[in-house]
């Protein structure tokens, strides 16, 4: 008996659903630069160096606490930012360095604040779960899952009484769907036609459940139920997630009211870094698929390869660089100084 069938879930239930070929679609990514496309590819090896590093710094006591690394879900935040502006509003989760980095933290203040120095986002006094810079619009990681959601549709709420056009993305897992607060925010967002967009990203698992063994009915009929208009795209290819958000924020921002977005995607690692042995909740087959066969940076390359003749050196030359910039962004968060034990009841709730 499989993983799957011993835990009472469907197989596709555990890869994915089969993706067809939209020749409306391919020739909506043709008609973007490839300049565009290679900066999205940027932004997705950025985020899976960092997390990746953040591993390392975790496995050898480099760094203190734990982190839930995002790497495999990468096409969500890069798509999805890719389609805002820099004064529009972010909420995140504990699972927050990719949606920082997307919405345009800097590396070397991302590390700092994960090592506990005083450069870090919070004066290193947050951490991985409560990244926060209002400089990019990220109104914060959140350490409670659902907590951004009220936190968002409050944003969107001023922008819309404040006569803006700024748009509030809600990103959020699955697991979200289990907390009260997101249904009364869905309620008021839709009846106050706010600016909302809410991402949920459905990477199959909270922490060690797979989310049809505690989710009753389908994920789309509970946005549905509030009258939202509901979207589900493939989370790892980040063309469509791009193009799909690149609409839906444009409806929000015409002030057509909130919008739900589904992406189906996976997570690499464990539920957190210490999660290392997930033999009990899900297989090695269906990880080794996910990395494969739905890789969201190969499958990028892949079509700039073919399609748009981009040659196999550009990519190494964009991860040469990118591991650059990571190395160098731990380098200065070692040598940073921790903040002075004079200011340790300052900026937090004492
Ligand atoms: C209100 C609340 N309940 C429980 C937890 C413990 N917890 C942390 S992460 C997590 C699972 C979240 O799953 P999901 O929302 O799908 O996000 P993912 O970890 O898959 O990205 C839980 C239950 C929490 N942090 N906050």
């Amino acid at each position: 008996m499989d993983q799957a069938s011993a835990l009472n879930v469907k197989m596709e239930e555990t890869v994915g659903p089969e993706r067809e070929r939209d020749e409306g679609a391919d020739a909506e990514f043709m008609a973007i630069d490839v300049e565009q496309w290679l900066h999205m590819y940027e932004q997705m090896s950025k985020i899976r160096h960092f997390d990746e590093t953040v591993n390392e710094l975790y496995k050898t006591a480099r760094m203190p606490g734990l982190a839930h690394l995002y790497c495999g879900e990468e096409a969500v935040a890069v798509g999805v930012c890719e389609a805002l502006r820099r004064s529009d509003y972010i909420t995140s989760t504990h699972r927050g360095h990719g949606h920082c980095l997307a919405k345009g933290a800097e590396v070397h203040r991302m590390f700092a604040e994960l090592l506990g120095k005083a450069p870090g986002y919070c004066r290193g006094k947050g951490g991985s779960m409560h990244i926060a810079d209002p400089e990019t619009g990220n109104l914060g990681a959140n350490a409670i899952v659902g907590g951004g959601s009220g936190i968002a549709t409050g944003a969107a709420l001023s922008a819309k009484m404040r006569g803006t056009d700024q748009v509030a993305v809600c990103f959020f897992g699955e697991g979200a769907l289990g907390q009260g607060v997101l249904y009364e925010v869905m309620n008021m967002a839709s009846l106050w036609k706010l600016p909302v967009i809410y991402v949920c990203e459905n990477n199959l698992y909270s922490e060690y459940t797979h989310y049809k063994e505690t989710m009753a009915g389908e994920l789309r009929a509970r946005p549905m139920a509030f009258g939202i208009h509901t979207e589900e795209v493939d989370g790892q290819d980040v063309r469509r997630v791009y193009t799909t958000a690149r609409r839906l924020v444009e409806r929000a921002r015409r002030g057509e009211g909130p919008v739900f977005l589904i992406c189906d995607t996976y997570r690499y690692y464990g539920h957190h870094v210490g999660d290392i042995n997930r033999a009990y909740y899900r297989s090695k087959e269906e990880e080794e698929h996910w990395k494969t066969e739905r890789d969201p940076l190969k499958l990028l390359a892949q079509w700039l390869s073919q399609e748009r003749y981009v040659e196999r050196e550009t990519f190494e030359e964009i991860d040469r660089r990118v591991r650059e910039e990571i190395k160098a962004g731990v380098e200065f968060a070692e040598r940073a100084p921790y903040p002075d034990p004079d200011e340790v009841t300052q900026d937090v709730y004492v």
